[in-house]
């Protein structure tokens, strides 16, 4: 018993460290990238991937094709150039033609080491021809653009929408008919998030440490 007593009053100040450094407010956390989803660009090199070649980040459905970085010729202009930060990606065939129907362009963002409530998307977009959607996880966020491929429209999606694992962003598009016509999709944003609190902050660790040092000098 006597033992024991002395046990625990040696343990206290760990305990009490303990309970001060779990009740310190969390410390205001800076937003880190979670991907870069510009279309075109390769996340392994940080940098554009050349024309004609795959862009395996993006799926286009129906089909379940693979989507293709388009080259520096027709449709490019009248669409708004490639770039060193984003290209666009379409279909393998000549001028990226397609059928005029819904084509729907699909990545998919790991929110492993990150808080998922905290995710959101900032960027922007363009799309040959109209922008019907932008789905988080298939759930609309009734952002849309008119079609204007000239230019890159602004868009932000706020947190609420992502949640554990995998999750996927599908920007939608239309394209216009008659028959078949070239049709495309520019993307540059990144994925934001918190990173999750798996790891201990310095505040706490060296509040911790304190505590440890206290309870050895208690129990020489
Ligand atoms: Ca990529
Ligand atoms: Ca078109």
């Amino acid at each position: 018993m006597k033992n024991l007593r002395k046990m625990i009053v040696s343990a206290m100040p760990v305990i009490l460290a303990f309970m001060l450094a779990i009740s310190l407010p969390g410390q205001s956390v800076e937003a880190d990238t979670v991907k870069n989803i510009s279309t075109g660009w390769d996340n392994n090199t940080n940098s554009v991937i050349p024309g004609n070649n795959p862009d395996p980040d993006y799926t286009i459905t129906p089909g379940a094709l693979v989507s293709t970085v388009l080259p520096e010729a027709f449709p490019i202009p009248p669409w708004f150039a490639n770039s060193a930060t984003s290209k666009w990606v379409g279909f393998a065939t000549q001028s990226s033609n397609a059928d005029p129907i819904v084509w729907d362009f699909t990545t998919t963002v790991s929110m492993d080491g990150f808080d998922p409530s905290t995710a959101t998307i900032s960027g922007m977009w363009s799309t040959d021809n109209f922008g019907v959607d932008i789905l988080v996880n298939n759930v609309s966020t009734g952002i849309t653009n008119d079609g204007n491929f000239g230019i890159l429209h602004p868009f932000n999606i706020a947190a609420g929408l992502f949640g554990p694992g995998d999750n996927q962003i599908t920007f939608r598009l239309e394209n216009a008919p008659p028959g078949l016509n070239p049709a495309g999709l520019r993307v540059e944003a990144t994925v934001e998030a918190d990173r999750g609190n798996m790891i201990p902050e310095p505040a706490t660790m060296t509040l911790l440490g304190f505590g440890v040092l206290v309870a050895m000098r208690a129990r020489r």
